[in-house]
């Protein structure tokens, strides 16, 4: 379903192989273009996912949400529904109905953000562990040289909140283990917080990858890599998640150890010869 009205672009539903979906956009789209639009998987975050739009609304009319659900059983689509018809603001709404998992909604968000041709398109949790404000800093380290910004936890300025000891480490070691295995020179390579020009998403085989988990995060970073694009870094204040509960868990863990390395296979760990640098 896609409704329309005014100024702003006609989008529509992007064909996305292999995934039956729908997509809906605001009652009122804002006369002001879209700049930036951040992708947001959602999985019952029902308790969220309002107080995550207003936030982002404030950011800008230029600033947009588009929110990839996998038929939330708690209504996460119904809030996101009833938004679209109450305020006047880039929020756009991809329904899947089918292959429902983090990785392919991460793929599938990134498919249709390409579709609706912004310039700059990024990916966001919906639980609050990233702050909308941090987004502003991050789009002005997106300096022409790079094709993308990663927010992150750990280059200096950026922080971590109410997390365990535990997890402060993990995040660490995976990490060091990501650098190690794939060569990749960025300090926070598992935030799940970033942004990129839509030229540098193009070119990612999207249809190919090996990901069916959040460690998409790390192969797309791989694969944009080994193209001789570079990205930085910028600091954020991550909050761990307070409401709702996280998907993450020691089987996730381990699989995605194991992901690293078919990632060195497939990839391999240095620059291709002849790319670009
Ligand atoms: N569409 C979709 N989103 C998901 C799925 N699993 C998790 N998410 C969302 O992906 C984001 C990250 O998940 P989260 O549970 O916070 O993982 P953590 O940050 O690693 O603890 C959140 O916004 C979730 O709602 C899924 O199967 N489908
Ligand atoms: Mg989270």
């Amino acid at each position: 379903m896609t409704r329309n009205s005014s100024a702003s672009p006609s989008y529509t539903l992007a064909p996305l192989p292999g995934t039956e979906a729908l997509f809906s956009g605001p009652s009122l789209p804002p006369a002001t273009p879209l700049a930036v639009l951040m992708t947001v998987p959602t999985y019952n975050e029902a308790e969220n996912i309002e107080g995550l739009l207003d936030r982002m609304v404030a950011l800008g009319p230029e600033y947009g949400v588009l929110v990839v659900d996998d038929r939330s059983p708690d209504g996460t689509s119904d809030l996101v529904r009833q938004y679209q018809s109450r305020r006047e603001a880039h929020v756009y709404l991809l329904e899947r109905r089918t292959n429902r998992g983090r990785g392919q909604a991460g793929i599938d968000g990134y498919r249709q953000a390409l579709f609706m041709g912004v310039p700059v398109i990024g990916e966001m949790d919906a639980d609050g562990s990233h702050a909308p404000e941090d987004l502003p800093g991050m789009r002005a380290s997106l300096t022409e040289e790079a094709g993308g910004v990663i927010g992150s936890r750990l280059v200096p300025g950026g922080r971590e909140e109410g997390r365990t000891l535990s997890r402060r480490l993990l995040t660490r070691a995976a990490n060091l283990y990501i650098r190690m295995v794939l060569g990749l020179p960025y300090r926070d390579a598992t935030s799940g917080f970033r942004i990129f020009r839509r030229e540098v998403l193009a070119a990612v085989p999207w249809d190919r990858l090996l990901s069916r988990g959040p460690s998409l995060l790390q192969e797309m970073l791989v694969i944009i890599h080994r193209t001789g694009v570079r990205l930085r870094e910028s600091p954020i204040t991550f909050r761990d998640r307070v409401l709702g509960s996280s998907t993450l868990n020691r089987k996730i863990l381990l699989d995605s150890l194991r992901i690293v390395l078919a990632f060195r296979r497939r990839y391999g760990r240095g620059v291709r010869p002849g790319s670009a640098s």
